[in-house]
């Protein structure tokens, strides 16, 4: 029997968190060995940047509706109105890092995949997030293998928000042939496993991961990545692609649902049902996961285009 974290119960007293903001990635955080590569991830996700698109408009004055990064749009990243820099861009690509190296990844074995590195690697240099403060993290990616949250997890540790941009990945494994390849899938196994690229994938290394990855290190980061701003339009486009799957066959994907509530699929809890709760921390009660399978019904109330 394996020991998973229990929840935040006051994210207000974790020394680390200094926002609103903070909350977010606080409670990302504490739930991430539940809600990746796992059957809680597609809904909880869900829910997790509906109640960041809720906060917005509540406590921030927003007018708007959250967005989503069109990934196949923009194969060159810099050159994109989420990344060019700009004043309304979410910033671009970090100080060169000369450090920063080619990765080697085996997404399976015998398989190597050599990924060039990306073009920035330290800190951001312009835009809207230039000087902005990230507090928490980083985290070692192996620690996503333990059982119970590493003892660090919510230590406070100021730091510039580091970008790299990297085109090769996007237009490797975030391109329109891939989204179409996960729009086609027969079923919600196969569609996870396309999107998160593990285990066993018909493609490896998923849009998802990839996406994290395309924009560096603090993005890539397993545990604390909602601190990138991109984090919300990236899952943006998760949702939307899991809705645009979904409405396809309303009978048979509208609930459907795959795995565990263990991250990496692990056999420490049950198969997750439309009945399994999910939690979110200071953010919100614990919901079952029938509440959030469908953007048109309960409290939300969105599509996309
Ligand atoms: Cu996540």
């Amino acid at each position: 029997m394996h020991e998973v974290s229990p929840p935040v119960l006051s994210v207000d007293e974790v020394p680390a968190v200094r926002s609103r903001y903070d909350d977010f990635t606080a409670v990302h955080i504490n739930y991430t060995l539940q809600i990746h590569n796992s059957g809680t991830f597609l809904p909880w996700h869900r829910h997790f940047i509906w109640l960041w698109e809720k906060a917005l408009r509540e406590e921030c004055g927003f007018t708007g509706t959250l967005s989503y990064w069109n990934w196949a749009l923009w194969p060159n990243l810099a050159a994109s109105p989420l990344f060019d820099g700009s004043e309304t861009s979410l910033s671009g690509d970090g100080e060169f890092n000369p450090d920063e190296q080619a990765a080697q990844l085996t997404p399976a074995p015998g398989q190597t995949i050599t990924i060039p590195r990306g073009t920035g690697g330290g800190c951001i240099r312009t835009g809207p997030f230039k000087d902005w403060i990230i507090n928490m993290g980083p985290f070692n990616f192996n620690e996503s293998h333990y059982n119970s949250l590493p003892d660090h997890s919510f230590a406070y540790n100021p730091r510039c928000l580091v970008r790299s941009l990297n085109d090769w990945l996007i237009q490797t494994y975030n391109n329109q042939t891939v989204v179409d390849t996960l729009l086609a899938s027969p079923d919600i196994i196969e569609f996870q496993n396309i999107l998160g690229g593990f285990p066993n994938p018909p493609i490896p290394l998923g849009p998802h991961h990839t996406g994290h990855r395309s924009l560096g290190p603090d993005m890539l980061d397993f545990f604390s990545s909602p601190q990138d701003p991109a984090f919300w339009l990236h899952h943006g486009m998760v949702d939307r692609l899991w809705t645009m799957w979904q409405d396809a066959d309303e009978m048979y994907r509208r609930f459907a649902l795959n795995g565990s509530s263990t991250t990496w699929y692990k056999t420490d809890t049950p198969e997750v049902t439309p009945m399994t709760m999910v939690e979110f921390g200071v953010l919100d009660h614990p919901r079952p996961l029938y509440e959030l399978m469908s953007p048109r019904r309960g409290k939300y109330c969105y599509s996309y285009t």
